[in-house]
């Protein structure tokens, strides 16, 4: 069977990865003990071992306990270029980047040291792997619109590193509605948008993502398959939806992969691809997330392999000229 070595060796886009859930136990630990922070845990064990996730603000509350060792450039440097390289080894050849700047200037960290440290591995990424990789700069929901405002206002020196804004974080009580200013607003600057919706949230809020913030990819979205008409808009605009199956799983939005939505978002037509979201928490890299899928879901063979790394490209935010040279 010569299928996991088609999904390991296929050129890839990934869509959907948090930087800040790319940082591993042990460069946690290196970079506590390198800034003086402490840790709640006293080991990578005991910490690794805190990763039994129930549902999503379970997981969260974790991610930013971790990404508090984050001080200076050279951190959030290290951190993106770990990541970088593991994707490059994965022949993903082009990634879409989240952060999340408000988790580090809450702490005091400035904007510039977030942006440049991650900026820096994206650059040397596209020179020493050949890997294109360019950021989204994502408004925390459980904050304000308002706090999401100042951020982006904030982000603005350094406008040419990111090439657009996305929304995540805990989607319950959080709906797209409450960030229709400051999305109209990164439209206005040319900035391209995405939102978190469906992943815990009801199929509604993939309908005001898309009508509200105007967005150009759903990430998550696999609670549309609730709304057979949603369905049926998702497939005819051509809406992505970037689908993290292994992130479900551990967040016990399904039992089991075998129950998950992604077979019945294929079949429906949509431009779904796969991703890893945080591979740090969520037990494995964008690979890891097509071998499962593959191994638990007998509708998937060597026809939807192609069509999710096809899917991945059309949905990137990259020109027709330079998907053309991977694909
Ligand atoms: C996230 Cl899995 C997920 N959902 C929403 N927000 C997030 N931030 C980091 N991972
Ligand atoms: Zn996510």
């Amino acid at each position: 069977d010569r299928l996991p070595a088609l999904l390991r060796t296929m050129p890839k886009a990934e869509l959907h990865i948090h930087i800040e859930g790319s940082l591993e136990p042990e460069l946690i630990f290196k970079l506590a003990q390198r800034n003086g922070v402490a840790l709640s845990y006293p080991s990578v064990e005991a910490l690794r071992a805190a990763y039994a996730f129930t549902d999503l603000q379970s997981f969260l509350d974790i991610y930013y306990a971790g990404a508090s060792v984050l001080l200076k450039e050279q951190d959030f440097f290290d951190m993106a270029w770990a990541y970088l390289e593991k994707a490059a080894a994965e022949n993903v050849v082009h990634t879409e980047i989240f952060f999340d700047p408000q988790t580090h200037t809450a702490r005091g960290v400035p904007m510039q040291t977030v942006i440049l440290g991650l900026h820096h591995a994206c650059q040397r990424a596209h020179q020493e792997l050949g890997l294109s990789a360019k950021l989204i700069l994502c408004f925390l929901r459980h904050l304000s619109e308002e706090d999401a405002l100042a951020t982006l206002e904030a982000a603005l020196p350094w406008r040419e590193y990111f090439i657009g804004v996305g929304l995540d974080s805990s989607e319950r009580g959080h709906p797209p509605e409450k960030f229709a200013r400051v999305f109209a607003r990164a439209g206005e600057l040319g900035l391209h948008r995405v939102a978190h919706a469906g992943e815990e949230g009801p199929p509604a809020y993939v309908t005001s993502a898309l009508d509200v913030l105007k967005v150009e990819r759903i990430d998550h979205g696999v609670r549309s398959v609730e709304d057979p008409a949603l369905m049926d808009r998702l497939a005819a605009e051509r809406m992505p939806l970037t689908v993290c199956p292994l992130s479900n799983l551990k967040l016990c939005g399904v039992k089991d992969l075998a129950d998950h939505q992604l077979p019945q978002l294929l079949s429906h037509g949509l431009v779904a691809m796969l991703n890893s979201d945080d591979p740090a928490y969520f037990g494995g890299y964008l690979n890891a997330n097509y071998l499962a899928c593959f191994e638990a879901m007998p509708a998937l063979g060597a026809k939807q392999a192609y069509m999710l790394a096809r899917n991945s490209f059309e949905a990137s935010f990259v020109s027709a000229a330079q998907r053309a040279q991977w694909q």
